[in-house]
């Protein structure tokens, strides 16, 4: 039988409480493991997630001025390499960003204020979450145009590292290309693909976004680069990637879904797409080989599912 998915923007309410481990407890390597003060502060941040309703605006948080030292040593490092190593879609955006949204060094961005943004520009709009989501819940959201973002900020320790996605992650790597209208499609494609489809296409599409909207390169002229958001969010992994020592495979989705892959340490193969429009309508084909019964259409006038 089909597994159950959301059928109405505000289904998602029921992921409030559904994360994985890292919610609330932190892995014992994580760098902010044994600092209570880290932790209770995480804590606080994640309380919003936890209590969080469809509609509501996202309550601000007043970041310390140690976080906002951490934001601002990821903010210059990355932004340093934008320029030669971001696709030009987020090039771009990014300047927008910085006019609209208060992005800069001495500031984290709310994520009220870039939700409000991207809904503007696409229609996507983030939504608190308080640590990582199944593959399965997180691609679902997607079909709505609604992006999980996390609130919090990795520990002070290391600021050029994280094991799991924070506020530096979702807002550099992530949120400049929901602006881009094909990349929406693009992430609402995988989204609606992803709605009651089996586990082993769960798997399948988790792997395309892995290789994608996470570590994707794309063509832009005679050049590579990145789109992928952990590569727009981490200095050391963004300059790898684009050097000659990684192995580059152009996007195709029914080889890619079925790559394997290392979460713990630079990627060894990145995929590289011809274009948003391009990978979508790639995805578009693939979903047609999977086994679902049936086909969904997003009505964006009631923001729910439309089963075909
Ligand atoms: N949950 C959250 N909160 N953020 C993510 O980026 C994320 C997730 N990624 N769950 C998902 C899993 C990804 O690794 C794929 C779809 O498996
Ligand atoms: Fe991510």
């Amino acid at each position: 039988q089909v597994p159950w998915f959301p059928r109405k923007k505000s289904d998602l309410d029921t992921y409030a409480n559904k994360v994985l481990e890292m919610g609330e407890e932190l892995d014992s390597d994580h760098p902010g493991a044994n600092d209570p003060v880290y932790r209770a502060r995480r804590s606080e941040v994640t309380r919003i997630a936890k209590t969080y309703r469809h509609g509501q605006p996202i309550p601000e948080i007043q970041y310390k001025p140690e976080e906002i030292t951490t934001w601002g040593a990821v903010f210059r490092n990355l932004t340093a390499l934008y320029p030669t190593h971001a696709c030009r879609e987020h090039q771009y955006v990014f300047p927008l960003l910085i006019q609209n949204c208060g992005y800069n060094e001495n500031n984290i961005p709310q994520l009220e204020t870039v939700s409000k943004f991207l809904k503007e520009c696409t229609g996507f709009t983030l939504r608190p979450v308080m640590g990582l989501l199944t593959s399965r819940d997180f691609l679902n959201g997607l079909a709505f145009r609604v992006f999980h973002s996390t609130q919090y900020i990795r520990h002070h320790s290391k600021p050029l590292y994280t094991p799991e996605p924070d506020v530096c992650h979702e807002l550099l790597g992530h949120a400049p290309l929901f602006c881009d209208p094909d990349f929406a499609d693009f992430s609402q494609e995988i989204g609606l693909t992803s709605l009651g489809a089996s586990d082993q296409d769960i798997e399948k599409l988790s792997t395309i976004y892995w290789f994608t909207v996470e570590f994707g390169l794309c063509r832009q002229g005679s050049e590579i680069r990145a789109y992928g958001a952990g590569l727009l969010s981490s200095f050391g992994e963004l300059e790898y990637a684009l050097s000659d020592k990684p192995e580059k495979r152009p996007f195709e989705p029914s080889k890619t879904a079925l790559q394997k892959y290392i979460v713990t340490e630079y990627q060894p193969i990145y995929f590289v797409a011809e274009s948003f429009k391009d990978a979508q309508q790639k995805v578009r084909e693939f979903a047609k080989t999977l086994n679902r019964p049936f086909s969904v259409r997003y009505n964006p006038y009631t923001e729910s599912i439309e089963v075909l």
